[in-house]
């Protein structure tokens, strides 16, 4: 594959800062080098521009930073159509969570997409709901056009069906969060899904719920889906996570439908709470699995 590497050193929408370190530091740990390893052409775009909160004034409302986040999100879904429309896959390195509004809002711009996302929150809370006004717990719910976000247009991709989003790890809801989920069409595999079920049949089922009827789809990797033990860093831990070895065949289940995934993203590696960059190291072999690295 002709992999195009997007950065998006985006850290409006958390509250423990230095995720917009994220993309330097899965450089760093080599992940294009890795990829070229593994068989693919790999062109990296560099990052996005993003404001920083030193610089920027908050807009203001029940979202923090949500109009910038919209603006950055209107970036990438650009980048992202540019890199799709040039037959490459847009991999993207957040970054807080709120970019995928943007990765997400740019696969569905070319056609009808389901989205697997891998994650220890279900991200469902809407300006309305939110119990800390941060963004990167909202972007399920935007793209499904939920809540009063600013402009929903930015959000809303109306080539995503609830049907065929798929949140496999969850582990963390709010109150609100958690009826509004169960409220709707979106299929919520929890911890004690993988438990009952082994992580293997839980993500097949997952990837096939997206796929379902869909002409592509988006895969959303937060590294808090897997167990703090793991992947220290991350702004938001929450214990009982997967396994390295789970995560890892997580991702060996995307790459066994790789043709239909059209865009991919990671998120929330935080440098500043990480332990010797062993967060972003293990997001590079996971994308590296996910993109079809084998042991034999
Ligand atoms: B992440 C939270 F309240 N639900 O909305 C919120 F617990 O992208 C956390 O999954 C959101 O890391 C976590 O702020 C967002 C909180
Ligand atoms: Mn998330
Ligand atoms: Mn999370
Ligand atoms: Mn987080």
């Amino acid at each position: 594959m002709n992999v195009r590497l997007i950065g998006v050193p985006m850290d409006l929408g958390a509250d423990r800062r230095g995720v917009d370190m994220g993309p330097s530091a899965i450089r760093y740990a080599g992940l294009a080098d890795e990829l070229a390893a593994v068989g693919h052409d790999v062109r990296d775009d560099g990052d996005l521009a993003v404001p920083t909160p030193e610089t920027t004034a908050d807009s203001g409302g029940g979202a923090k930073y949500l109009a910038e986040t919209a603006e950055v999100c209107r970036d990438l879904r650009a980048a992202v159509t540019d890199a799709l429309d040039d037959g490459a896959f847009p991999l993207v390195l957040g970054g807080d969570h709120s970019i995928a509004v943007g990765t997400a809002g740019g696969a569905a711009a070319t056609g009808s997409t389901g989205v697997v996302w891998f994650d220890a929150h279900g991200d469902f809370n809407t300006p309305e709901t939110t119990p800390s006004g941060n963004v990167h717990g909202m972007p399920v719910a935007a793209l499904l056009g939920r809540g009063e976000f600013a402009d929903a247009a930015w959000a809303r991709a109306s080539n995503i069906d609830p049907e065929n989003v798929a949140l496999v790890g969850i582990r963390s809801l709010d109150d609100a969060e958690r009826a509004a989920l169960a409220d709707s069409e979106v299929t919520v595999y929890t911890m004690s899904d993988i438990d009952e079920r082994g992580l293997t049949d839980v993500a097949d089922e997952a990837l096939a719920v997206a796929a379902d009827g869909t002409d592509g789809l988006h895969v959303s990797l937060d590294m808090d889906f897997l167990d703090p033990d793991e992947a220290p860093g991350v702004g938001t831990p929450v214990r009982g996570g997967v396994t390295y070895r789970e995560a890892h065949a997580a991702m060996e289940a995307v790459a066994d439908r790789i043709d239909d995934v059209r865009t991919m993203e990671v998120v929330e590696v935080n440098p500043i709470l990480d332990s010797h960059n062993r967060t972003a190291e293990l997001a590079v072999e996971l994308l590296a699995s996910a993109l079809g690295k084998r042991i034999l």
